[in-house]
């Protein structure tokens, strides 16, 4: 029997399968559709950038480690990659760029003088793979970053500065959204923050605060932009405190009609966002999610299906939140195969949005709503070996991506050809 026969036949069993649990996998085949990733342009080059030709990450507690062969190093190499990335990967995707990756043609540009015309080529690029475009302004890897703030910096210079470069991203992020036709998501994420027990607290969160409110006086049509802002708990330097907080960000959103971004790799160990989601959304229209896995120090490992990332993925689809949830990743690894590290991290999300879709949540409800809390539990544990695999091989062969494992020999293969030559 071929291989595709296999696939065919493997689905038709879980179709069955599924359909007596008054699931429909080809429906949930089609709401797949709904699904949009924003991949993140950073797992490249390990976030390193093209401001100058000899950029390297430094401060903001954002740490890259390893060093595996073959990373992107310039433009051409970051578009390539992500071609390829885009082609291995089932479903729809959009592109989360940072500002440190203009188009800056050799050009020192500062990053309080960013315009829309060192953007230009990456809106071409994602017109031509007919996707959107995420923004993030870079608030690290920079002089002005190097004393632990920026927006909530009580160095006049450095404050405006920092307000500056906000103000052009959201510009940019508005003409990228307008130029595409799709809302440009634009994140705010800084590394402010204190190694030490800091006494003024407060006074770095007033200068955040007002910040914030000039830069983001310029109202743009949401049509254009949508602004979010994004908290963490501490950092590599910054371990007693961190200005940009859960509690400080929330607040902003709700006071501010903003998204929250919660990333994952950002809260204590045993919270989980699953479980923010649908209290975020009572009181904001929209979030947005860095889709990582956190490790002991490091916020950014490659995602894995996890129950982390199911109990998110299973949150948002239970209540029909796709439409208000933004959906991006956030992870860096440059010691493996980088290629391959955002395939497997990416087809993990997705995966947990495929399983998420193939629970009879219906049934769930109402055993729990009649106090059968064991059933419930026991449901739940049967649903984790159905035969999920089945349906997610054949949707793969569907939208004409290799199938399974398969997809490691195209990223060995890639790596001989393209990444062994850099
Ligand atoms: C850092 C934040 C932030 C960055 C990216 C590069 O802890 O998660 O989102 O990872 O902006
Ligand atoms: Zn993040």
């Amino acid at each position: 029997m071929s291989n595709t026969n296999f696939i065919e036949k493997a689905y038709q069993i879980a179709k069955e399968q599924y359909a007596e649990l008054g699931i429909d996998t080809d429906k949930v085949l089609e709401k797949m559709n709904d699904l949009v990733i924003s991949l993140h342009c950073w797992q490249t080059d390990d976030v390193s950038g093209c401001e100058t030709p000899d950029s390297s990450l430094s401060g903001g507690g954002i740490q890259a480690t390893g060093s595996y062969p073959g990373k992107a190093n310039n433009l051409e190499q970051i578009r390539t990659d992500l071609e390829k990335v885009l082609a291995l990967l089932p479903g729809k995707q959009r592109l989360n760029l940072h500002a440190i990756y203009g188009d800056f043609n050799e050009e020192i540009v500062d990053r309080d003088q960013i315009e829309t015309k060192h953007f230009q080529s990456w809106i071409d690029w994602c017109k031509k793979q007919e996707i959107g475009m995420d923004f993030n302004g870079s608030f690290f890897s920079h002089p002005n970053a190097d004393n632990g703030f920026t927006l909530s910096s009580k160095d006049e210079a450095i404050r405006s500065f920092w307000v500056e470069h906000l103000k052009r991203c959201r510009a940019i992020a508005a003409d990228m959204g307008k130029q595409l036709n799709s809302p440009c998501v634009h994140n705010v994420w800084i590394p402010d923050g204190s190694k030490d027990t800091p006494i003024d607290r407060n006074g770095y969160r007033k200068q955040l605060k007002k910040s914030l409110d000039e830069a983001f006086a310029t109202e743009y049509p949401t049509t254009q932009l949508k602004d979010a802002v994004e908290s963490k708990l501490f950092g590599i330097g910054a371990e007693s405190m961190t200005v940009g907080s859960h509690d400080f960000y929330l607040s902003y959103a709700v006071q501010n009609n903003k998204l929250i971004c919660l990333d994952n790799g950002h809260f204590h160990p045993t919270e989980q966002v699953g479980d923010k989601i649908s209290a975020c959304l009572q009181f904001i229209d929209e979030v947005l999610l860095h889709i990582t896995r956190p490790i002991r120090w490091d916020s950014d490992h490659v995602v894995t299906l996890n129950e982390d990332v199911q109990l998110i993925a299973s949150e948002i689809v239970r209540n029909n939140y796709l439409s208000r949830v933004n959906i991006g990743l956030d992870f860096f690894d440059a010691s493996i195969n980088r290629i391959g590290a955002y395939v497997v991290g990416t087809r993990a999300a997705q995966k947990a949005f495929m399983f998420a879709m193939l629970e009879p949540t219906e049934k769930l409800i109402e055993m729990e709503e009649s106090g059968q809390n064991f059933e419930r539990l026991a449901l739940l544990e049967e649903l984790k070996t159905k035969l999920f695999g089945a349906v997610w091989d054949y949707y793969c062969q569907k939208e004409n991506v290799p199938v399974g494992e398969s997809y490691i020999k195209e990223i060995q293969s890639y790596e001989k050809e393209i990444l062994a030559t850099r």
